[in-house]
């Protein structure tokens, strides 16, 4: 199991972190999605490698913003 930890901006209630879950655990290889909105983290948890860039893109089509 490995970890990834996004700093992502855009999400301001419950709802916006369900759009990043729900995303995300589409993708092969993700375990589990744990998104906060209150200090803008999103923890992947994988059980396999995961393109971060395919990652990224998703989260981005959702209308959020990848913080580097
Ligand atoms: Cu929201």
């Amino acid at each position: 199991m490995k970890e990834i930890n996004l700093k992502i901006k855009g999400m301001h209630c419950e709802g916006c972190e369900n759009r990043i879950k729900n995303s995300l655990i589409t993708i092969d290889g993700i375990d589990e999605v744990v998104a906060n909105h209150i200090d803008g983290t999103v923890l992947i948890k994988t059980t396999k490698e995961v393109n971060l860039e395919n990652i990224k893109e998703k989260i981005e089509d959702l209308g959020f913003e990848n913080e580097e």
